[in-house]
């Protein structure tokens, strides 16, 4: 399956993203992040690296390069990616994709795959891992490399609206998540049931960013580039979504502060913006 490069692309403010996010599942934004938060989250994700958090994981090559590192709630404990959550400009552009009044910052996610890395990211639907229900959620995915068709993220086109939540899969061979005890059924085999043309990806600069639904089938070859390909992904949720429990494991593995099913996901542990 050949990986589309050539997509249609937007900047934040132009009048047909919202049109063009329902209706794909996925959008290519441009120039969304300047060079001042580009440098901080460098500067967090350098950090983050030699310090990783309770729930970080390292796959790969002990002690080598190669490697695919990833940490959740990151926000918790740097300065910098609190700000970037709380003060940066995606709170707003996750507002306006999903329509909603409310926005809540469900979590942030740093993926490092070191140059050379032959990790990749399986195909799936990010809310598959959430205990969040409800339509209005979504990742933004903001690299602070530049990535091209070797490394870029690659989705189905529409995905969000096959109605099906399918189980979550993990990240590595390697990995002891859990995804299969809610009953969901298992991601088909892509190859099989879509064409080169569902298939769309981008070639990104730092400062863009791609935005696409919770439910949007998605995944990532590794890195065979000879530079690292860092990422933060944010995950938001609006006026419709709620708390739920499942059975699965859940990543982050954080079940938030008090929450009841079915009752909205803000609370001081998923804090509401605006
Ligand atoms: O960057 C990757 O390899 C995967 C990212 C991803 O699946 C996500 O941010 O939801």
């Amino acid at each position: 399956m050949q990986a589309n490069s050539t997509e249609q692309d937007f900047t934040p403010d132009d009048p047909r993203v919202f049109d063009q996010y329902l209706q794909d599942g996925v959008i290519c934004l441009r120039n969304v992040l300047n060079e001042s938060w580009l440098t901080r989250l460098k500067e967090g994700t350098r950090d983050a690296i030699e310090q990783g958090g309770p729930h970080h994981f390292r796959f790969g090559p002990p002690n080598a390069p190669g490697f695919f590192f990833g940490d959740v709630m990151l926000w918790q404990r740097w300065p910098s990616f609190c700000e970037f959550a709380f003060d940066g400009p995606l709170a707003s552009l996750a507002g306006h994709l999903m329509n909603s009044q409310s926005v809540t910052f469900y979590h942030d996610f740093l993926l490092v795959k070191d140059a050379g890395s032959s990790k990749p990211t399986p195909w799936h639907q990010d809310q598959s891992y959430w205990c969040v229900g409800g339509d209005q959620a979504l990742t933004i995915w903001a690299p602070l490399d530049a990535v091209s068709s070797a490394n870029t993220l690659e989705f189905v086109r529409g995905s969000h609206r096959w109605n099906t939540l399918y189980a979550a899969v993990p990240f590595a061979d390697e990995s002891s998540f859990d995804g299969s005890r809610d009953g969901r059924p298992e991601v088909p085999d892509i190859a099989l049931c879509c064409s080169d043309e569902d298939i769309v990806s981008w070639s990104l600069q730092p400062g863009d960013c791609l935005a696409f639904h919770a439910r949007t089938l998605h995944r990532a070859p590794g890195n065979p580039l000879p530079h690292p390909r860092r990422v933060l992904s944010t995950c938001w949720a609006g006026d419709d979504a709620h708390y739920i429990e499942i059975a699965s494991d859940l990543a982050p593995p954080i079940k938030g502060d008090g929450l009841i099913p079915g009752a909205p996901l803000a609370c001081s542990t998923f804090p509401r913006i605006f």
